[in-house]
């Protein structure tokens, strides 16, 4: 097979390199992304939500669909919820569904942003009442989490203010904090609270949780069960994600990321199809903190909770989610090669050209043929977009029709 021919001399400019490809490959296999409910569903923008034929028209389907993306990338096993958008009478049975596609449902996703009530914020509202609405569905969330046998609560807040003076920034700071330290509570103590921030939008002046230290402040407040979440999107333009996310690793405190793409804002595009450098460099943070001789570090690495977070407004939505799995896993599979110990001895020297050269050259590799080879150990398919376009899915759910679920 070709295949063997272009990983065989793949491998051995890797073993030239000074790379032990046994233990890349073995970690990407064990690289997990969890899609999202809602990436499957119609979306948009605020100026119209196109619909979709095919799209799943409950939760039921979504997990469908997630199960293709799964079932040929083999990388994909886990979904996200958001309540209520995925409330359904009966979460025991949507786990054995999950369950039946080889799936599970992963972090649960409240939802405090579309309701009349929060106009004014949620967690942050100045009526107690609100709060207290808001608190129970935090707490609807863990119930439902633990239900689902899910470890993962995922939190974000649009609570913000559009005018200076609209309110009180160090008031809501502690209200929010006194609804989390409720939730918090009723977590069992293998429950993992991870704290989403992001700097504007819905909100225009203010948001209560704007950027990560606000985030990392809250989690250390609440305990040890709390943990940021990195959305690649939340930030402004210019921010250097990777330093954050080192720094949250040297913290302990780095629970998860969203993956998507942005050019502007927010704009939840597919993973890397804007600027892939930037989560190549963040990954490789990743990578270099798995080798930490401070094993907190190491098992903090261990445990980030890999999501994706996109919506698909204007493309088919399977094959969306397909892409940006591989796009992930290109990136980690190329970060992966950087030679650590000649990386450490540049900075050492403080050899800057030859520490940027180690960083960089991994990035200029070609890992399509490593990736071919670990998918096909792994049993996945070993172009996965090819083997899901053929595999005739797209067509046989049109019988759904259009005007599926939204968010
Ligand atoms: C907010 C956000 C958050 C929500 C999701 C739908 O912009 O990133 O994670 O839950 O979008
Ligand atoms: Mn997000
Ligand atoms: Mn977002």
């Amino acid at each position: 097979m070709m295949t063997d021919k272009y990983y065989a001399l793949f491998e051995e400019q890797q073993k030239d390199r000074g790379i032990n490809i046994e233990k890349v490959k073995s970690k990407i296999k064990q690289l997990k992304v969890e899609t999202p409910s809602w990436g499957f569903g119609d979306s948009g923008t605020r100026f119209k939500v196109f619909e979709q034929e095919g799209v799943p028209r409950d939760p039921f389907e979504k997990f469908e669909d997630a199960a293709q993306v799964h079932k040929f990338t083999g990388t994909s096993p886990s979904v996200a919820i958001h309540i209520p958008w995925d409330k359904v009478d009966d979460y025991k049975a949507l786990k054995s569904h999950a369950e039946s596609l080889d799936l599970s449902i992963g972090a649960v996703n409240p939802n405090l942003f579309q309701d009349n009530d929060y106009k004014f914020g949620s967690v942050t509202n100045v009526d107690k009442s609100i709060r207290q609405k808001a608190t129970d569905h935090l707490l609807e969330c863990v119930d439902i989490a633990k239900e689902v046998d899910s470890k993962i609560v995922s939190l974000w807040f649009a609570d913000g203010t559009n005018y200076p003076g609209q309110a009180d920034f160090r008031q809501r700071k502690k209200w929010m904090q006194e609804c989390l330290q409720t939730m918090y509570d009723k977590m069992d103590s293998d429950m993992r609270m991870l704290i989403e921030y992001k700097f504007f939008e819905p909100a225009f002046y203010h948001t209560d949780l704007a950027d990560w230290g606000m985030a990392f402040n809250m989690a250390n407040k609440l305990g040890p069960k709390a943990e940021v979440l990195v959305d690649t999107g939340h930030h402004p333009q210019a921010t250097n994600i990777e330093h954050i996310v080192a720094y949250l690793l040297d913290e302990k405190r780095l629970g998860g990321f969203h993956f998507n793409s942005r050019k502007y804002a927010d704009d939840d595009l597919i993973v890397a199809a804007h600027n892939p450098h930037e989560i190549y460099l963040i990954l490789q943070q990743i990578v270099a903190a798995e080798e930490d001789s401070d094993q907190g570090v190491v098992s903090t690495a261990g445990n980030i909770a890999y999501m994706l977070d996109q919506c698909h407004n204007v493309e088919p939505k399977i094959p969306a989610m397909i892409r940006s799995i591989l796009n992930v896993q290109n990136l980690y599979a190329k970060a992966c090669l950087v030679n650590l110990e000649e990386l450490k001895e540049a900075q050492e020297k403080q050899d800057v050209l030859r520490a940027e050269q180690a960083v960089r050259e991994a990035y200029e590799c070609d890992v399509t043929p490593l990736l071919q080879a670990v998918r096909e150990e792994m049993g996945a398919a070993v172009d996965p977009m090819k083997a899901y376009q053929e595999s005739g899915y797209a067509e046989k759910i049109l019988t759904r029709g259009k005007g599926g679920a939204s968010w």
